[in-house]
């Protein structure tokens, strides 16, 4: 059994530029030392093969220090080979770490826009890749390279592509790779970065494209516990895959419905009950967004949910898509201008934009309140 660990978009020095000083430091710190326990996991589970997708770095420069720590862990595990193909956000470009600093010989990047191989002999295996040069790859280099007639597979060897790449996405500027060339290639693995919510792995012919999807989520454009795909070959084959999560953060965004809702106290005890069965603690970001019909007489107030319902989770927020239209036949049938409000909005809320429903809902909200003296 030959193990393989294929990670990437793991972005080390991102500058968390939204956050402060100090909690970006220790951000980064967090994403570093996942990225190093990776490597652990690699050394236990006895992985021969490391491959990178791209975006190691989240951008060409890294700290010396980072890639002291990369370099020395690499060092470290001189019987475990690694695998870099740089993404756009860690192109090969003059001054980048790639073309400047001294991996050690058991690490092999490929900086060329060009499709190319290495063969490890000691594990039966050619790996296929290629690298950024700038922030865009505008052409599918796998493409480029079925077109001269090449051949991927190879006479007693699994072949495996490595590269930060678009699948399916032809018009995309970062390697638009398609599934009708992976299923022409003949490869058995292409491991792909670039997407960091990654969607199920896809077999094109005799090809499984997978991507690795991000090490550590850094928002809630990022979401799950991040990780590493564990690829086991056997007789040459594919005999296992499984996404190992790393992560010991998650950032969530989970929908609670709190149809009906009339006062805080009802959306509180939803909130809390949701909790309660996902069983969620310090390792989580959680943005909750309240969903349903409610009374068009409340209006929920979010900061007193959130401090109720907080817990020891790491970071909690909320967001209102409820509707309030529970139980308004009354207010559709109301010849007051009450009722002429609520229809003249009901449109918007139920059929407009994110912004329009939310425009109309506040609207209605606020209108109700100042024409039943409640403001
Ligand atoms: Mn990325």
């Amino acid at each position: 059994m030959l193990k393989i660990l294929h990670c990437g978009d793991i972005h080390l020095d991102s500058p968390f530029s939204l956050l402060d000083r100090e909690e970006g430091s220790r951000r980064r710190d967090e994403l570093r030392r996942t990225f190093l326990e990776m490597l652990q996991f690699a050394r236990r589970e006895e992985v021969a093969l490391v491959l990178i997708s791209g975006d190691l770095f989240d951008h060409g420069f890294a700290t010396a220090d980072t890639l002291k720590l990369l370099c020395d862990a690499f060092s470290a595990m001189e019987d475990c080979h690694f695998v870099i193909t740089p993404g756009n956000h860690d192109a090969a470009i003059a001054g980048s770490a790639y073309l400047s600093s001294c991996f050690p010989p058991n690490v092999k990047i490929f900086t060329d826009e060009t499709l190319d191989y290495i063969d490890y002999d000691d594990l039966g295996l050619r790996i296929w890749g290629y690298g950024f040069t700038a922030d865009r790859l505008e052409q599918s280099p796998l493409a480029a390279y079925l077109a001269t007639g090449g051949k991927l597979t190879a006479e007693g060897k699994t072949a495996l592509l490595c590269g930060h790449a678009d699948l399916g996405a032809p018009l995309s500027k970062y390697a638009p790779i398609s599934g009708s060339d992976l299923a022409a290639s003949g490869l058995c693995y292409a491991a792909l970065g670039h997407t960091h919510n990654p969607p199920e792995p896809q077999r094109f012919g005799d090809t499984l494209a997978a991507y690795c999807g991000c090490l550590v989520g850094r928002s809630y454009d990022e979401i799950g516990f991040g990780g590493a795909i564990l690829l086991s070959l056997e007789d040459g084959k594919i005999a296992d895959w499984q996404r190992i999560p790393l992560a010991r953060r998650q950032y969530r965004i989970d929908d609670v419905e709190v149809e009906g809702a009339a006062a805080d106290a009802d959306v509180i005890a939803a909130v809390k009950d949701h909790l309660a069965r996902a069983g969620y603690g310090e390792e989580t970001a959680l943005r909750i967004r309240i969903t349903g019909a409610t009374d068009p007489a409340y209006t929920p107030d979010l900061d007193a949910v959130c401090t109720a319902c907080r817990g020891s989770l790491w970071q909690f927020e909320m967001q209102d898509h409820t509707l309030p239209v529970w139980g308004s036949d009354y207010l559709a049938r109301d010849p007051s201008i009450r009722g002429a409000l609520y229809r003249t909005l009901l449109p918007a809320m139920q059929n407009g934009s994110p912004e329009e429903r939310s425009r109309a809902t506040a609207a209605l909200r606020l209108g109700l309140a100042a024409l039943e003296g409640r403001l």
